[in-house]
């Protein structure tokens, strides 16, 4: 892990004229040189419109978007490259459930379980259907470790659930909740279950088909590769039924203004010309992180975890919310009575980037009868300098305060 930092050009610059430490990867992760390449190369080189072109450009840029698909599908385990649905990022991948599962699938007096840790991308997406359909939230509450109430989980059950949508790896917590036990007890009921795993897929070895869920929901650019491409992994049978939920050109298998006949998967839910380069870039971040190896992340991360728990604890007054057996590299927490935007700021002058703020998890800071909270998060990149640096800062701060 030791030369990570040097290939994030982003992570040479000063800010205030100190190094930048970077402890908002939850956020977005940065860049590897490999990816910002990657996609240079694309435009040099290989640029044209896809899945349409008879000439040599169109299929060179087809073959490489292809490609990544298919390196998507191996990553994340999945039976069938077809499996691997192209978005905008995880909000995208939910809502297209949502419109496209839920309005078929969801009525009047339906249920949806949601848990109570969700972002806001997993909550607003099911409450657009519900006002529309008449249909009703339920929300698995937390233990006292602020994991998933799995008692609690089993009682919301009735013959008027429909689907299950909960996330992977919390945000704000960092639990990694038990995604095969959460899908072992829904489909026991016949339900099938959403998984958002927009900050576990860096973090973690994903298999969607070990994890047995319907649908899996993540994002490029927290996985150290570009904003604006994301995927839905859905199982064949499911999203065989679905309806596409937009419409266009690439969707299609043939229009007529009597009757349109829509494409096969993936091809279905692509409607217009996709992020192409950002699908080759998001293919180069693929390469670098099984490169790397993501056994090998999981240890370097568990370790800065447990380095920063320890020093974070050491200051006096200062709170980290949740104890979850079982966590990825995100630490929320609470100094003293100080605002979190006042951490944040104060933290941004030594060069220390955390985030600050109710973390798109409203409903869970209300749950925590907190307004806001700061949060470290980590990425392949942090080394212990950065959380010595973080916890200098925080002194910094309680001296301000002080
Ligand atoms: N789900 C979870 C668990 C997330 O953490 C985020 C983004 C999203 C969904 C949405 O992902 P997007 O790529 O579609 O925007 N989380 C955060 C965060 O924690 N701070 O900024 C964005």
């Amino acid at each position: 892990m030791h030369n990570i930092k040097e290939q994030f050009p982003i992570l040479q610059n000063n800010t205030h004229q100190k190094p930048l430490i970077f402890l908002d990867s939850g956020a977005s992760s940065q860049k590897p040189l490999c990816v910002i390449d990657a996609m240079n190369q694309y435009y040099r080189e290989s640029h044209a419109n896809i899945h349409r072109g008879v000439y040599a450009l169109s299929q060179k840029a087809t073959e490489l978007y292809e490609t990544a698909r298919k390196k998507i599908q191996q990553f994340i385990h999945a039976k069938h490259t077809h499996e691997i649905i192209f978005v905008r990022g995880t909000t995208e991948a939910i809502n297209l459930v949502a419109q496209s599962y839920g309005r078929t699938n969801i009525q009047a007096g339906d249920d949806i379980i949601l848990s109570v840790m969700e972002h806001h991308s997993n909550i607003v997406p099911w409450q657009l259907l519900a006002e529309s359909v008449g249909a009703n939230i339920k929300v698995i509450p937390l233990t006292e470790n602020f994991e998933l109430d799995l008692n609690a989980y089993q009682k919301l059950f009735s013959n008027k659930t429909k689907i299950v949508a909960v996330v992977h790896a919390s945000n704000v917590l960092g639990t990694i909740n038990p995604i095969q036990k959460i899908t072992e007890i829904a489909h026991r009921h016949g339900v099938p279950v959403l998984v958002d795993g927009a900050q576990a897929v860096p973090h973690l070895p994903v298999d969607v088909q070990a994890l047995d869920c319907d649908f899996y929901a993540f994002s490029s650019h927290k996985m150290y590769g570009p904003t604006g491409v994301g995927v839905l992994y859905g199982k064949t049978e499911l999203l065989d039924k679905m309806s596409p939920w937009q419409g266009g050109g690439d969707m299609i298998e043939r229009v007529s203004f009597a009757k349109t006949t829509y494409a096969k998967l993936p091809a279905k839910f692509e409607a217009g010309t996709p992020a192409i380069a950002e699908a080759i870039g998001f293919s180069a971040a693929i390469d670098w992180l099984s490169h790397i190896g993501m056994d090998k992340i999981v240890a370097h991360e568990k370790e800065l975890l447990n380095y920063a728990t320890k020093k974070l604890s050491e200051i006096s007054d200062l709170s980290i919310l949740g104890n979850p057996s079982n966590k990825v590299g995100v630490i929320a927490f609470t100094l003293a009575d100080i605002h979190p935007h006042d951490i944040g700021t104060i933290l941004d002058d030594a060069g220390v980037a955390i985030r600050a703020g109710h973390h798109c998890a409203m409903p869970l800071m209300e749950y925590l009868n907190l307004p806001a909270c700061a949060r470290a998060s980590f990425g392949i990149y942090n080394s212990r300098a950065d959380i010595d640096a973080l916890v200098q800062g925080l002194h910094a701060v309680c001296e301000v305060f002080a």
